[in-house]
């Protein structure tokens, strides 16, 4: 260890700390274009730079010596960043105005406000085509910065590497490897590097604009349903701390935007829970041909099980994920019960996900080109919505609920949102059906959390099942291989392509560090502690569902309407 001194003031440092971690552990503001908590070693915009013994140099990358003097305000510091950002700004386009990130999403827009960049350089610097290829994601390199973050979060966080950087003639570009566009790669739409972009190149596909419209024109009934992630999400979009439920004023603000029903996705993860629980003890019965089942809800999962392992395709779940079980059942049980043919019933979705768009775009998830779900929109849209349309979030009621039939969902179909929670929301169900009801624990604490891989042993009457779950590609791939090579064996595992489940989604409030992550799943679970509804079964609008349309869970018309097939 060492003492140093930074502006003045004699500090410890750890020979392994970087000087940029120090400061920021201190409060000391110090800029970063490519550094992220996230990732490794991001050492590429230099704009971290700070003064040592009269020297400049890169935060990231100087580590302490003994009678360091750091300054990390001077003239030549400042002289530094603002030449970093006006270079970048010659050849950023003056895209503010309709820019997704813009309104604070934007880094670099904030470190030039605080630098008082002013560029006018209004020459229109468009050179490249905007890439729409992708369900989920829109990439425009005319705004890239070179930080490389995307880079480096696809390749080392889900172990996908879909960029590259390549140079020629002295230009540097980012790049999809092989030449191909983002659509055509094996980009599994997990939305990670929207969120971890520092400017706007990499956005969500913008449904917000078409939804707008339609809410103000549309004769159609539209209904719409809310991921459990959102309800612990939104608020953060109007400064309300990150966990906190704000189910009410959500309801409320998709009332006043004109929506004919309000609905919760927590409901159909109930279902799910029926059909893919019944799924699990069926394969049981059949043996170990049949398994590991993986869980089929995360669709950025279920586009990697496709494009990169396709002989685990027979191991996906049939289930259909909640967000598509729920428009299903809209089009055919609400349908039916209310007398509204399903050609005037439109089903949006709030997801915190980037990959639901491309999953509500499936062929397998339409029947006579009437789609489950219609239109998926993002948080992040869904707060631009509410921002559009003046409404004013925080002075909304605190005491609106869904509207019934298809509303009430139990806490365990709420913990869907962070890893582990389907399958403990699975396991509170499945146990209560082998054990006849005499196993009584609810809470299965271990498969909670951050943890890569977390597993457990459960003994359900005369079986005992080994059970996994797995937070993000990186360590989705790590275990697939495993399996592979029979070096381990699970019989049923949960896979959520997002660090943290969909809480940590690619549609998410931005920014999103680690300690934001957690309150969002803390908030979760203690809805679900407080809840007095914590098992799927119990939930009284899951049980009339069975009782008055379905009749059992996988039974021929659950086949029909909430399973589901894959391909490669
Ligand atoms: Fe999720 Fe879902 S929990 S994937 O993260 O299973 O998007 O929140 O809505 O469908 O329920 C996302 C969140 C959902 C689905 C549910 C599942
Ligand atoms: Fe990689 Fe996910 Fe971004 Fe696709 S969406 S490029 S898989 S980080
Ligand atoms: Fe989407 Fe959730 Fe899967 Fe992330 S974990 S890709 S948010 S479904």
């Amino acid at each position: 260890n060492f003492q140093i001194e930074i502006d003045g003031v004699l500090t410890d440092i750890e020979s392994t700390q970087t000087l940029l971690e120090k400061c920021k552990e201190l409060g000391i503001n110090i800029p970063t274009l490519c550094h992220h908590e996230d990732l490794g070693s991001q050492k590429v915009c230099g704009i971290c730079v700070i003064e040592c013994n009269g020297e400049l140099l890169k935060s990231c990358e100087t580590y302490p010596q003994e009678n360091m003097i750091i300054k990390t305000k001077t003239p030549k510091i400042i002289e530094k960043r603002e030449k970093i950002l006006k270079d970048i700004m010659e050849n950023h386009p003056n895209d503010c105005l309709t820019c997704e990130k813009s309104k604070g999403d934007c880094e670099l827009q904030n470190i030039s406000f605080e630098y008082n960049i002013v560029n006018r350089n209004l020459v229109d610097i468009r050179k490249y085509e905007i890439d729409n290829s992708s369900s989920g994601i829109t990439r425009n390199m005319n705004k890239c910065i070179l930080c490389e973050r995307c880079v480096a979060i696809c390749k080392e966080v889900q172990g996908l590497g879909i960029y590259e950087v390549i140079e020629a003639d002295g230009v540097k570009e980012i790049v999809i490897k092989d030449g191909k566009l983002l659509g055509e790669s094996k980009c599994v739409s997990c939305g990670q590097c929207i969120k971890i972009c520092p400017v706007g190149a990499l956005t969500e596909k913008n449904s917000v604009t078409e939804l707008n419209r339609l809410l103000k024109n549309s004769q159609k009934h539209i209904v719409v349903q809310i991921a459990p992630a959102i309800k612990h999400t939104i608020g953060e979009e109007f400064f309300i701390t990150p966990g906190v439920d704000v189910t009410s004023k959500m309801v409320g603000a998709l009332k006043k935007l004109g929506f004919d029903k309000v609905f919760s996705t927590d409901f159909s993860a109930d279902v799910t829970i029926m059909e893919e629980g019944t799924e699990l003890i069926e394969r049981l019965m059949k043996g170990d041909r049949e398994l590991p089942m993986f869980t089929s809800c995360c669709p950025g999962w279920v586009n990697y099980v496709e494009k990169s392992y396709p002989n685990f395709i027979k191991n996906l779940s049939s289930c259909k994920s909640p967000q598509q079980m729920f428009g299903a059942l809209a089009k055919s049980y609400y349908s039916n019960t209310l007398n509204i043919p399903k050609e005037d019933i439109y089903v949006v979705s709030i997801m915190p996900c980037t990959a639901k768009k491309g999953e509500s775009e499936r062929i397998e998830m339409q029947e006579n080109g009437i789609r489950d779900v219609d239109l998926v929109i993002t948080t992040r849209e869904f707060a631009k919505l509410i921002k559009m349309n003046n409404i004013d979030f925080n002075s909304l009621p605190d005491d609106l609920t869904y509207d019934s039939f298809m509303g009430l969902g139990s806490s365990a179909g709420r913990i869907f949102g962070s890893s582990g929670g389907v399958m403990e929301a699975a396991l509170r169900t499945v146990s209560h059906i082998l054990t006849d009801g005499q196993l009584k624990q609810i809470e299965f604490k271990t498969l909670r959390g951050f943890e890569n891989v977390k597993s457990a042993e459960i003994i359900l009457g005369e079986r005992k099942i080994k059970v996994a779950v797995i937070n993000g590609i990186g360590s989705a791939k790590k275990v697939l291989d495993a399996i592979e090579k029979n070096k381990i064996y699970f019989d049923f595992i949960e896979v959520m392509a997002c660090y943290g489940g969909c809480i940590s989604g690619g549609g998410a409030p931005i920014p999103d560090s680690l300690e934001v992550r957690k309150s969002r799943m803390k908030g979760m679970y203690l809805f679900d502690s407080n809840s007095t509804l914590r098992k799927s079964h119990e939930n009284i609008e899951v049980i009339n569902l069975y009782k008055n349309y379905l009749k059992e869970p996988c039974g021929h018309k659950s086949h029909h309407i909430l399973h589901t097939t894959y391909s490669n």
